[in-house]
């Protein structure tokens, strides 16, 4: 279904003891101002994966890795950066929800928490965050990073990295979330390119092993579209809160 008007959501049997999981990607953030991947202006139109998001990258030019990473962090501080009402409703929906609920995202950005979110997944790590590759110490990071920079923990020079999760590592909260994912009712998609897996696969795990139903809510139909039941498409900022008000309604 194209976004125009408001779509009315067909929503399956539930009320406010099933259990939901929520998936979001770069696409939730794209109306706050930070850019997507993928999309024509994204991320990766301006520079290779295999030069910033690989491990082999990092070994091979931490400096420019870092420079990569501390630009997108200073990005993300800025002034005019701050949540949207997707962000709000997904906020919304979990303190309004009596039910189980996980909030999964594959973005490195803290505008969910902003947002009012709190006890979700980063799945793909957080930019705001810093890892020490020698004792493994993750702590805030809100300042760039270099080769001259020191554990806080154990005390190595140049040994932080951000704590995100690159090409070829192992995604963060995979137990807890293929076991939310089995169990849920409702399994929602919002803004991802159903690109990058195993997040791109969660559709399947929610349909066939949870039984749920599977919703996909997207600026465009995403690569794994035809997995899901429905999908509506059309910006984050109308349709997510418009979809949190027809799930709630539910209680
Ligand atoms: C809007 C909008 C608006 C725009 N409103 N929508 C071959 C087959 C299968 C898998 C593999 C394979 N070869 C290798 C793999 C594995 C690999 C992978 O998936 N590769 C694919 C490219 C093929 N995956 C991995 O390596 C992962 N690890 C792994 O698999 O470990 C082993 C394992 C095995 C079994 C179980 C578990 C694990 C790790 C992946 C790490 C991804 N890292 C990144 C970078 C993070 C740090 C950083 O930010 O720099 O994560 S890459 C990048 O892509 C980032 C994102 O989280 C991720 C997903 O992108 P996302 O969010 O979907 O963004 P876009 O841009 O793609 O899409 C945005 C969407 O929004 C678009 O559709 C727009 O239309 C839409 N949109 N405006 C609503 N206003």
């Amino acid at each position: 279904m194209l976004y125009r008007d408001m779509p009315s959501f067909d929503l399956p049997d539930m009320d406010g003891t099933s259990a939901i999981v929520i998936l979001t990607g770069a696409g939730i953030s794209k109306e706050s101002g930070l850019d997507t991947f993928r999309d024509a202006d994204g991320v990766w139109s301006k520079v290779r994966i295999e030069d910033v998001a690989t491990p082999e990258a990092f070994a091979a030019n931490p400096v420019r890795v870092q420079e990569f990473y501390n630009h997108r962090r200073a990005g993300l501080l800025g002034a005019d950066i701050h949540p949207n009402s997707a962000h709000q409703a997904l906020a919304k929906l979990q303190q309004n929800w009596p039910g189980d609920f996980l909030l999964v995202t594959q973005n490195v950005d803290d505008l969910h928490e902003r947002g009012g979110s709190n006890g979700l997944i980063h799945m793909h790590g957080e930019l705001l965050k810093s890892r020490c590759t020698e004792c493994h110490d993750v702590e805030a990071c809100a300042v760039d990073l270099s080769s001259d920079s020191i554990c806080a923990n154990c005390g190595t020079i140049g040994s932080l990295r951000p704590d995100v999760v690159w090409f070829g590592e192992m995604p963060m909260g995979m137990e807890r979330i293929y076991a939310a994912l089995a169990r849920c009712a409702l399994f929602v998609s919002i803004g991802t390119s159903g690109n990058v897996y195993p997040a791109a696969g969660f559709v399947q795990e929610a349909r066939f092993v949870g039984g749920a139903h599977t919703v996909e809510l997207n600026l465009e139909p995403s690569a794994g579209v035809t997995a899901f039941e429905a999908a509506y498409h059309g910006p984050a900022t109308k349709l997510v809160p418009a979809f949190v008000d027809a799930v709630l309604a539910k209680v």
